[in-house]
């Protein structure tokens, strides 16, 4: 077992209700893998058919329950089976092949193993006693993922198919969630077998630890009751943990700021007067600040990501550290913890509600108000912001800024990686859990296109929206053509700066303005002595390739939208179409640069608000 994580479950449902128990039926390997699925309640599978997992997608053919999604790369199936399960809270599901098929699930299987995301990878094998011969198609799937999984199993006697399911889909969504990969060989798919469920599950050792400690959560109320500059640090553990509500109470009990990170957005909405904004590389000046200064951290569901911590020795000097988390690993690993507390964020933040709320009875109160006050000061001073480029062209931060102003309730977003994420984080409201995907641990370029697709096959009812690269767009745009013929009518906002853009930036800061392999259109910008490409996009020459040609190719429609007076008309005709995938080609300035930052390796102290701009934290808030 590559267990490693050990920490517990998951108050919403992740899978359906099981089936109840039927009689043991005669059939074949591959029909009772098909059965079990049934019986977990996966209704949909993302996947490609291949030699070794053939036999299964026979019976898939015939069942009513469950759902395959024909895809183009076996990537999108991965990346589709995370994009689902982050909608549905449900574990998701993608199949290949052996060999090829399987290692390249290897991609969306190690992304979400970094997201902690429950995913079911199922993968065909060669026949059992082909299996170290170097068979056609054959890779040691197993082996290549053991670090990228949460736990993995090579099943050759078809007996074991539904026990095995039932546990992957039960280790999947429990505890720490994350991927596990179901390798099955041919012949046991082809193999007679009995098929009864349920199965009886057998696993020693895996008992994830969800109700907190006690004592550790009155410690922790303690130090809660008598910090002066407490911040509340919120991961995507309290997402996962459906813990959103809990999280607003004890906000609001202690009065405390509030802070969530790239993967816990929408966890506190952004427009509550303690939310102090995203901590992090690019996150903002009074969060990442706060974080800085505070006496007193409370981690939930975090994992103090270098990301978020900067420079370790020096992030958070003042400060002790309560965190929490499901899985121990976690705790101590980077940051050590003063009241390190092991459990479900849900029901830590339930007893820290009844423990904080006992100390406040008994007359301890924490006064956070001369924090607030620098908070307050650092937030006024320092808000997000963007320049609009004087040249008449679109700037990428507004476009992202209207695609959330101008959508419907309860949109989804789902980003790629680069600045276009960044400012999808910083420049959309996400106010609602559960309504923001994106790789945040891994950095996945690719992801944007077939996680929206994943999300809304699992909630056909929301809007939406893919904000992407025009670099992550070419990894993966290929499902477009899976949702033109599936039904999946996502949007994709593809923010086309030219360039790799984020590596761009860091040329332009740190490799003296030499944009070594960065620029993605037929200028010459980054030559010597060229005089075309330089400053704006409008001197590019032919777009290759043209995305509204591409878009209309693989079946969708696909929109241009080049200068702000067309912006609001352009969005407003996406959020219009609903009966097929849209694709518009936001042609924005290629030198907008995503700020706050704090350069990889410096200090949070360093952090720049903007260009040439620091901040002046000479207010003694730590005095
Ligand atoms: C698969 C993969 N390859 C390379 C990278 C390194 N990388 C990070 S951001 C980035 C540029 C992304 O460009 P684009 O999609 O155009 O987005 P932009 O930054 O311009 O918004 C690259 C190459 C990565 N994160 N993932």
């Amino acid at each position: 077992m590559t267990e490693q994580a050990t920490g517990s479950h998951h108050p919403q449902p992740r899978t359906r209700t099981a089936a109840p128990a039927a009689p043991a039926e005669r059939m074949t390997g591959a029909q009772s893998l098909i059965r079990s699925l049934e019986a977990v309640g996966a209704d949909t599978v993302f996947g490609i058919p291949g030699g070794a997992i053939l036999p299964a997608y026979d019976p898939l053919m015939d069942s009513s329950k469950v759902r395959h999604v024909l895809v183009r790369h076996e990537q999108g199936a991965g990346h589709a089976a995370t994009g689902y399960a982050q909608a549905t809270g449900r574990v998701g599901v993608c199949m290949a092949t052996s060999g090829p098929g399987a290692t390249n699930l290897v991609t969306p299987i190690a992304d979400a193993h970094m997201d902690s995301v429950p995913i079911v990878a199922i993968t065909g094998q060669v026949s059992s006693k082909a299996i170290g011969t170097d068979a056609f198609q054959e890779a040691d799937i197993c082996g290549i993922t053991m670090p990228i999984t949460k736990h993995n199993f090579l099943v050759t006697d078809a007996d074991d198919i539904p026990r095995t399911i039932a546990e992957a889909f039960h280790i999947a969504s429990t505890g720490r969630p994350g991927p596990v990969l179901v390798d099955i060989a041919k012949d046991a798919l082809q193999n007679e077998t009995t098929f009864s469920w349920p199965p009886q599950q057998d696993l020693p050792g895996y008992r994830p630890v969800t109700k907190p400690h006690a004592k550790q959560i009155r410690e922790a109320a303690r130090l809660v009751n008598e910090a002066r500059r407490p911040v509340l640090y919120v991961g995507g553990g309290v997402l996962k943990a459906g813990a959103t509500a809990e999280l607003r109470i004890l906000a609001e009990l202690t009065g405390a700021p509030v802070t969530t990170t790239l993967m816990a957005l929408g966890a506190f909405p952004d427009s509550h007067p303690q939310h102090v904004g995203m901590p992090g590389m690019h996150g903002d000046v009074s969060a990442v600040t706060a974080l800085q200064k505070a006496d007193l951290i409370v981690a939930l569901g975090a994992r103090f990501d270098d990301r978020v911590t900067g420079r370790l020795d020096t992030f958070a000097p003042h400060a002790k550290v309560v965190h929490a988390d499901i899985d121990p690993a976690e705790i101590s690993k980077n940051r050590v913890a003063d009241v390190p507390i092991v459990g479900d964020a849900r029901e830590v933040l339930a007893d820290l509600i009844v423990a904080v709320q006992a100390d406040h009875e008994a007359g301890h109160k924490g006064d956070y108000s001369e924090w607030w006050e620098h908070l307050n000061f650092w937030r006024n001073t320092y808000p997000l912001g963007y320049e609009v480029p004087d040249d008449g062209s679109l700037s990428p931060q507004q476009v992202i800024e209207r695609i959330g102003q101008l959508a419907p309730e309860n949109t989804l977003y789902a980003a790629g990686v680069g600045q276009h994420q960044m400012w999808a984080a910083q420049f959309i409201n996400y106010e609602k859990p559960g309504t923001w995907f994106n790789s945040g641990g891994a950095g996945t370029m690719g992801y944007a296109v077939p996680a929206a697709m994943g999300a809304k096959a699992g909630r056909p009812e929301a809007t939406v929206w893919a904000i992407d690269g025009d670099g992550c767009f070419q990894m993966t745009n290929q499902e477009l053509t899976t949702c033109a013929l599936n039904n999946i009518p996502i949007k994709v906002a593809i923010i086309n700066n030219g360039a790799l853009g984020m590596v761009r930036q860091w040329q332009n800061l740190f490799y003296g303005e030499r944009f070594s392999n960065t620029v993605l259109h037929d200028g010459a910008e980054g030559v010597p002595g060229s005089t075309r490409g330089v400053g704006s996009i409008q001197n590019r020459g032919t777009r290759v390739p043209d995305f509204v040609k591409l878009a209309e190719a693989m079946g969708c429609v696909g929109l241009r939208c080049e200068s702000p007076d067309e912006l609001d008309k352009v969005i407003a005709e996406a959020n219009a179409i609903n009966d097929r995938p849209v694709v518009v080609d936001f042609i924005v300035h290629e030198d907008a640069m995503v700020w706050p930052m704090v350069a990889a390796g410096t200090s949070n102290d360093e952090i720049m608000a903007a260009r040439d701009v620091r901040p002046d934290f000479s207010d003694g808030a730590e005095d």
